[in-house]
């Protein structure tokens, strides 16, 4: 059986408040079932993240629909779980569906309630593969549990390969402070090939003859994910699962160029040196990039004039301009901190660690971090909040 995996296209995100990056999220999405259709695929598994809130825009629900609809009238299946960002605070303590079952709902209204398949810590089977699958669960829920129960589950219904759908951190596969799962977790269950949602950088782990793969988001969500981004590019995975085992193939898909860099300056010479390279980088590329960086100044520039220097160079060439500057060496963000993990969550609670405050207020900031972040809110609106809050106590 031919099975595409794709997760995490955050539909309705507008990265910087920016129209162009919400139409490339959509087109992110498209291109990836654009992808999907040219496998000719017997099942798609989506494993969550489709959409970017909970209360998605009318037009990330319209895009949504019409993606999955060209995928059901080709009588092509797709199972599909919830991710955090489909389970926000709301969903969970006022009994709001999440915008997965609004689509169930429409989708079971014109009579592909076969096709498009939410699975709930639930099991099905289509043709030869038997699929489980269960919606995000933050930290405290036994999502191990709920795997080995799945496990059961599957062996009862048939001898043929089987697929779990888990949006999770998974401890062991990526550098995660909240993971909500171990590998072992996973390892220890029966299903051959095991697709994650969540984490945004594709992570393909061959075991045997099984795999685990977080396939990735199909755009930038967020900044941090850029240095990885930029090397390796956005991706969905496309694999031929029998008894034999499992080929899996890795499909790039075409996203907004981003730019990055991490430097230091000392002096305009060495200022001006980067922004030409910059914009000789960013003039050869088809489409307007995204540039992100960080820039370590010394010596005798002054503070803010090299990231203004930046902008303006680059005002016309870039669709956006993303810099931090950082003004003493020491500052400068550890190579690994940025590249690796899921990271916020670490960078949030290192800034509180190392703020002047009482053992009862530092206390007191993490718990409500780990509070909001359970209930899915990790963008970097939500981190700058929680810093105001932290700060305000010192
Ligand atoms: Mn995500």
């Amino acid at each position: 059986m031919r099975v595409v995996h794709i997760s995490d296209n955050h539909l309705g995100k507008a990265q910087f408040h920016l129209a162009e990056r919400e139409e490339d999220m959509y087109e992110a999405f498209d291109q990836a079932i654009d992808l999907a259709l040219r496998e000719r695929p017997d099942l798609i598994v989506h494993t969550g993240d489709l959409f970017d809130s909970y209360r998605p825009h009318p037009r990330a629900f319209v895009r949504a629909f019409e993606g999955f609809l060209r995928v059901m009238e080709k009588g092509i299946p797709v199972a599909i779980i919830e991710g955090n960002h489909e389970l926000g605070a709301d969903t969970i303590r006022r009994r709001i569906v999440s915008p997965l079952v609004n689509l169930e709902n429409l989708f079971e209204r014109i009579g592909y309630s076969d096709l498009f398949v939410r699975l709930g810590a639930s099991v099905r089977r289509f043709g030869d593969v038997v699929v489980a699958g269960a919606p995000y669960a933050s930290r405290g829920v036994r999502v191990a549990d709920t795997i080995e129960s799945l496990g059961r589950k599957v062996k009862n219904i048939c001898n043929c390969p089987s697929i779990l759908m888990i949006h999770q951190g998974v401890r062991g596969m990526i550098k995660a402070v909240y993971p909500e799962v171990d590998f072992s977790d996973i390892a220890r269950s029966p299903f051959d090939y095991v697709a994650m949602g969540h984490y945004h950088n594709k992570v393909v782990r061959r075991s045997g003859r099984r795999v685990f793969a977080y396939s990735g988001s199909t755009e930038v969500v967020e900044t941090r994910e850029v240095p990885i981004a930029v090397r390796e590019g956005k991706f969905i995975l496309s694999l031929e699962i029998d008894r034999d085992g499992i080929e899996i193939k890795e499909l790039r898909l075409k996203t907004r160029p981003f730019l990055y860099f991490s430097e230091s300056v000392r002096n305009t010479r060495e200022l001006y040196n980067l922004i030409e390279r910059l914009m000789e980088e960013a003039s050869s590329l088809q489409r307007k990039p995204v540039v992100v960086g960080s820039l370590q100044v010394t010596g005798e520039l002054r503070a803010g004039f090299s990231t203004v220097e930046v902008r303006r160079a680059l005002s016309d060439l870039a669709l956006y301009v993303n810099i931090r500057e950082l003004r003493k060496l020491e500052e400068a963000p550890e190579e690994s901190e940025v590249v690796t993990g899921i990271g916020l969550e670490e960078l949030v609670q290192n800034a509180i660690s190392s703020m002047k405050l009482g053992d009862e207020v530092r206390s007191l900031s993490l718990k409500v971090f780990d509070l909001w972040y359970k209930e899915g809110k990790r963008g970097e609106v939500f981190v700058r909040e929680v810093l105001k809050l932290a700060e305000g106590e010192s």
